[in-house]
């Protein structure tokens, strides 16, 4: 018989690995290669050290390598290393949903586990239609998005989500959404810094979906309080609490996705705490962990939870969940990222940084390239006028440079996202704020 040897591809051998939301060809090419990371700082293959200005992707909150997260992973992988989700589950999987609902604002009080903001979002869309139904208004079953909005990669979220790039390819995703206009509008508030002034109007949008589709067909209205992934897109004062207002009045469901938002990124736990508008629903991921360990977790309140409660008791009340929902080594992560928070009081150091990052970021208005800075909390955006029918190429070319001179930052079209870990010093502000304004100067 003839024994066919297995291919093995050689421990050099780049091709195998399809790289997600990369330019894989590109990278391949000129590799960028991180092998370690501790607090602030990533190092890359070749030994270089590299400041950390995007959190990993907007999820190493409290920074990296930090030791009580590294060894409660280390204690629980040995101790159980998984439990079955369904009908069954572990100790820790309570302890880390009753110390989450302890930080969550008042009334969001049930924690649903998954494994990523894109899982989180699908629950929390079909939790909001399901809800209707059990309370016999089964006709909701519209889910109103905004555009350039981010939800994540899944159907449902990138039905909801205003990305086009991330739409079109995908034929004819979820039916029955509609989407808000988006809020970001430069012509009234560029430069501003903190929450713009011009926009609360766009909230009234709302009111047009519902004039078009009728309310009794609307489940919920889905919106990331600060818009991360297309560039931090700031809501106008009062825009989230006239959002709510409308729902209210409508009894449509409003779901926060709170994936960046959440953990501290604003100088509040959430997002709605930042804000003072809670929401029925709230998506998360990311800093729960400290990105440590993939886990996602939806938050409902009392309200939602018990109308599924009913029934005969035996009966599965919500037939949806995944085999690492509420993972061990998740539960002991994101137990051990609560503390860390807690002790260091990260969940509120963006607040006290807030007014010393607000005076580094808009410093760079003037810059040359720069047509807009924006900034809230812990994160800012530059964002840049694009090279003449090339959209993307200078922020692009701006990333490898920083790169190059040990900055990591993110760009998403020609905006650059920085959003460090939540314990950078000033120092380091300053550092990564006078490298790009230096990469600017001589961009092409
Ligand atoms: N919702 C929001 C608001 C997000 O920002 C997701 C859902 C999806 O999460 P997962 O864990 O499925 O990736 C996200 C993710 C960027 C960037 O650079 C942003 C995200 C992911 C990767 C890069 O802006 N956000």
């Amino acid at each position: 018989m003839n024994v066919v040897p297995m291919r093995r591809p050689l421990p050099n051998d780049l091709n195998a690995f399809w790289m997600p939301f990369t330019a894989n060809r590109q990278f391949k090419k000129a590799p960028r290669l991180l092998a370690g990371a501790k607090d602030m700082h990533y190092v890359t293959d070749d030994g270089r050290q590299i400041l950390d200005a995007t959190a990993g992707l907007w999820c190493v909150n409290a920074g990296h390598g930090r030791p009580k997260i590294t060894e409660a992973v280390q204690r629980q992988v040995a101790e159980l290393d998984y439990a079955p989700a369904f009908q069954m589950s572990h100790p820790k999987a309570f302890e880390f949903a009753s110390r989450l609902v302890q930080i969550t604002p008042e009334g969001l009080d049930h924690v649903f586990f998954t494994n990523s903001g894109s899982e989180s979002v699908e629950t929390a869309l079909k939790m909001a239609i399901a809800y209707h139904r059990v309370r016999g208004e089964g006709s909701r079953t519209r889910l109103i998005g905004r555009e350039r909005g981010y939800h994540g990669v899944n159907f449902g979220g990138i039905s909801v989500g205003g990305i086009v790039s991330n739409r079109k390819m995908f034929g004819t995703l979820l039916g029955g959404v509609d989407h808000l206009r988006h809020t970001h509008d430069p012509a009234r508030n560029a430069f501003t810094a903190g929450e713009p002034e011009y926009g609360v109007e766009l909230a009234e949008d709302l009111e047009r979906i519902v004039t078009l589709h009728d309310a009794s067909t609307i489940a919920a209205v889905i919106v990331e309080p600060v818009a991360g992934s297309t560039g931090v897109l700031i809501p106008p004062k009062g825009y989230l609490k006239r959002l709510r207002e409308i729902c209210d009045k409508h009894g449509i469901l409003l779901i926060f996705d709170e994936v960046i938002t959440g953990f501290g990124r604003l100088g509040a736990p959430f997002g709605a705490d930042y804000f003072g508008v809670t929401p029925d629903l709230m998506t998360t991921a990311k800093g729960i962990t400290n990105g440590v360990i993939p886990m996602g977790a939806v938050f409902a309140t009392g309200q939602i939870h018990d109308a599924f409660m009913t029934g005969p008791e035996h009966l599965i009340e919500f037939f949806h969940g995944y085999t690492y929902s509420a993972h061990p080594i998740a539960c002991a992560a994101g137990i051990a990222t609560l503390d860390t928070y807690a002790e260091e009081g990260l969940l509120t150091r963006a607040s006290e940084l807030a007014p010393y990052w607000q005076q580094a970021i808009q410093s760079l208005k003037g810059t040359r390239h720069v047509i807009d800075t924006r900034n809230i909390g812990l994160v800012g955006a530059i964002e840049l006028e694009s090279m003449p029918g090339e959209p993307t190429k200078r922020a692009f070319s701006v990333f490898l440079e920083c790169f190059e001179r040990g900055i990591l930052i993110r760009t998403t079209g020609d905006i650059i996202a920085l959003s460090p870990p939540l314990i950078v010093s000033k120092d380091q502000i300053d550092q990564i704020v006078t490298t790009i304004g230096d990469v600017l100067k001589q961009a092409a």
